[in-house]
């Protein structure tokens, strides 16, 4: 890892004017600065975003898709509007191929689900070993209710997918790879590249749960060729309440929707139903409209910003945070993958996750400790949890000197 000098890193952004556009990074936190390094769990919203949600309740709000009035055109066309946003965002070859949801959790259900009404005994869900739990519960249900079986791609001691294992477990009887793009306990990158290359050798549909990777980087998704890109508004500054589920056109076609409402049907009688048209046969009742125009604006924040510049400047100062979290003694990283984002989870001999970010708290550092929805990642490493420190752009060095700081006052406050 190279050592920067806090000054030089930058990335070319200007932070203090990002940071000056994010409220909520103006405060003080038991008197002392604010150092937000909890972004994993959720970032924080700049005020272009609160804007856009206040604009619409104040000026346009009524229901979508429905109405003649005025305030409905404007709402649906502003909801509509969002929709593009995220499309062009991913780069999906249409707006109808975005599903709005309640964030990855849904999207991901809504895929179990779905998908589900087709699986049988005889046939196998492949996830990896570093999931979040809302890529492992919503297939485990789906495997107790049809008998499938649920498998389990092996990972490494660095924290990394052991790939050639995971690809020796697809066969005829997979009928979906569900892996993380980035994982959120590890900060690991996947290969997902070659999963879906080697999954499309045998037709199996691949889902990527995108929750920590759309925040950091661009996300082509007709570049990976997946089936399905799950997302969360939250953690790319936008409202919670909102994610995405992407699909590819021809596969989210042939699926039955998982819930019926309005919305979702083009005639009802009591006899028959004839859905709707996507996307909108995914989405049953009244969406959350202020929830995607907000995640609309999100985007245009980030865009403005540059999802390059925002991943070129988040890898310097996850380097900068590593080496700086290395020179602590008594400090184990857990996750050490060759390919990562600014997640750096960690455990200090002696002190309990829990208590350190308790101390860390009354320095204005907040971070996450536990087990980050990821049980079976903290048993693999023999760990009950772990402190970690996840990284957004509107981050600064002085942030990391914060938590470096906070953490050397802990550590002698239990030595
Ligand atoms: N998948 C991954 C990889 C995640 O990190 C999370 C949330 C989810 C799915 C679920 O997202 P949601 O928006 O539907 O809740 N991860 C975290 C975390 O790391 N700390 O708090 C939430």
């Amino acid at each position: 890892m190279s050592s920067m000098a806090p000054d030089n890193i930058t990335g070319g952004l200007d932070i203090e004017a990002i940071r000056a556009d994010f409220p909520i990074l103006q405060q003080k936190v038991h008197g002392c600065r604010l150092a937000y390094l909890d972004n994993a769990a959720s970032s924080q919203r700049p005020h272009s975003v609160i804007e856009a949600v206040s604009h619409y309740y104040e000026h346009d709000h009524a229901n979508v898709h429905r109405g003649v009035h005025s305030l409905s055109h404007r709402a649906t066309d502003a909801y509509e509007g969002a929709r593009e946003k995220v499309r062009k965002f991913i780069n999906a070859s249409a707006a109808s191929e975005i599903v709005f949801t309640g964030g990855t959790t849904e999207s991901i259900n809504l895929v179990a689900a779905s998908l589900g009404q087709d699986i049988g005994p005889d046939d196998e869900i492949l996830i990896s070993h570093m999931e979040h739990h809302s890529n492992i519960v919503p297939w485990k249900l789906l495997c107790e209710r049809t008998g499938a079986t649920l498998r389990v791609a092996p990972i490494n001691k660095r924290g990394e997918l052991i790939l050639e294992e995971m690809l020796a477990m697809l066969n005829p009887r997979t009928r979906i790879v569900a892996l993380a793009h980035v994982s959120n306990a590890l900060g690991t990158v996947n290969p997902v590249s070659k999963v879906i290359e080697a999954a499309h050798e045998l037709d199996i549909p691949v889902l990527l749960d995108g929750a920590q990777a759309a925040p950091h980087a661009a996300v082509d998704v007709q570049k990976l060729g997946c089936e399905f890109y799950a997302f969360s508004g939250h953690k790319m500054c936008g409202p919670t309440g909102i994610g995405v589920l992407y699909g590819r056109q021809d596969v989210l076609e042939r699926l039955p929707p998982w819930q019926g409402g309005g919305e979702m049907i083009l005639s009802v009688s009591f006899e028959d139903t004839v859905y709707n048209k996507l996307p909108y046969k995914f989405e049953a009742g009244t969406p959350h409209i202020a929830g995607a125009i907000g995640l609309g604006a999100a985007i245009d924040y980030l865009d403005s910003i540059g999802m390059d510049r925002i991943a070129a400047y988040e890898a310097q100062l996850r380097d900068y945070a590593g080496q700086r979290l290395s020179e602590i003694d008594g400090l184990r990283i857990i996750g050490e993958a060759e390919s990562k984002v600014g997640v750096h989870s960690f455990v200090i001999d002696g002190i309990h996750p829990h208590d350190l970010g308790t101390v860390l708290d009354h320095k204005g550092v907040a971070i996450r400790t536990g087990h980050h929805c990821a049980m079976p990642v903290m048993d693999f490493f023999c760990v009950a949890g772990t402190a970690r420190a996840s990284l957004a752009f509107y981050n600064s060095a002085e942030d990391i000197d914060q938590l470096i700081d906070a953490l050397g006052v802990a550590t002698e406050m239990f030595a």
